[in-house]
This record gives C-alpha cells, structure tokens and sequence, in this order.
C-alpha cells in the first residue's frame, strides 16, 4: 500500500488562521485516492514540528511526504526546491522559541533538494489555472525546519517536498492583501499528491530564477 504523508501548520505570528492547516483537513475529508493518507496539522515550534515529523515518518514510512505552510504575502503557490539546514527565527515561534544561526539537524548537509517533481508540479499547478512558481527559498523559520526534517528522515526513494501556499481569500488580513481562494488551495495540495504519487521523472525544463 502507497503511503502519504501530508501536513499543515496551525496558526502563527498573531493570524488567528492558517490556510495550510485547514487544507489538509480538507483534503483528508474528500480524499478518494487509492494511496493511504495520512494527515496531521502540525504546531509552528521548531523542537514539536520537527519532532512529530520524525515520529509521523517512522510510524507510517510514507512513500510521499508533503508538508504545507503559509506564506503570506506570496502570490502563488510557492514548489519549495531547496531546504537549507539553518535556523535563523525573525520572530518566535508558538512556544517563545527564537534560534539564531543554528542548525537545522546537526552534522547534516548545508542543503537538501526536494525529491519531488517540483518542475512537472509547477506545470500542473499551472495547467490548472492556479498561480504556481518554483521558489528556491523556503526561508529559515519552522517551515524549512520541517522541510529540511523531513528530507532527512525520509530519504529517497520516498519523495519528499513543501509547498508554501499564500494567504486564503477568506482569511486575508486585507483586502487588497496577495491570496488565493481557499479551494483554490485545497485544489492545488491535491494536484501536488497527484503528481508525485506518478512515478514519471521530473520535467527538464528552464526553472531557475536570474535573481
Ligand atoms: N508558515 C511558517 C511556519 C508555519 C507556516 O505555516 C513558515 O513559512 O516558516
């Protein structure tokens, strides 16, 4: 049996909503796929996220893990392609915690790659009518931890990888606030299942940003 891992984050840095977290709630409900998924919705703490991540991949040895955050103020769903091992918190996370310059995991390399077909996922995103970009930072706060965490404790051959969503329509802080419906989010974690549960290879197109 296919294995899925998915995962939100509750909310943060004074939102009283994270779009991430209810999406994957969302799509537990209405999954009708033939991969087992499991779904959890993690604390946005560097030492509880990380740790349930470790635990979540250890007790289901997924095949696919994704994990979901928020990143306000993007205007579209950001394919992460790069996780550094490095924390460097601008603000505190849930629990007060604020690492600077430490590593993610010690000992591990200064970056990991997603194993997913962050290309191919872009496209599809894209084909959907979703606003997609391959983004080549997922910052230094939980969700790189997590993303990085999750690269290393689910090596290939499990596909790993992080999408950063932007804020949902309905939750804005404002109005004229960068966002995406919320189904439109729901929508897009499914595509991003779809197209990494496929076991073609990722496409070789030109991704890459100048700047
Ligand atoms: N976004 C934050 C942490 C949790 C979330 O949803 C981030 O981008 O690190």
């Amino acid at each position: 049996m296919t294995t899925v891992l998915l995962t939100g984050f509750e909310p943060f840095g004074g939102d009283s909503f994270n779009p991430s977290g209810a999406a994957v709630g969302q799509v537990a409900a209405s999954w009708t796929g033939s991969a087992e998924l499991v779904v959890d919705v993690l604390p946005v703490a560097f030492a509880g996220a990380a740790n349930r991540m470790r635990e979540l991949i250890a007790r289901h040895s997924p095949d696919v893990v994704l994990a979901a955050g928020l990143a306000g103020g993007r205007t579209a769903v950001g394919v992460e392609r790069i996780a550094v091992n490095l924390l460097d918190a601008r603000i505190p996370d849930n629990d007060g915690e604020q690492p600077v310059d430490e590593p993610s995991t010690p000992g591990a390399p200064a970056a990991r790659f997603a194993s997913l077909p962050v290309k191919r996922i872009v496209q599809e995103l894209g084909g959907a009518g979703i606003p997609a970009e391959l983004s080549h930072s997922a910052g230094t706060y939980v969700c790189n931890h997590v993303f990085f965490t999750a690269l290393d404790a689910a090596p290939a051959p499990s596909r790993s990888g992080f999408v950063h969503v932007p804020w949902s329509r309905e939750h804005a802080p404002t109005a004229d606030a960068a966002s995406l419906p919320f189904a439109d989010i729901v929508q897009a974690i499914g595509i991003v299942i779809d197209a990494s549960l496929s076991d073609e290879d990722d496409l070789r197109l030109p991704g890459g940003a100048v700047h």
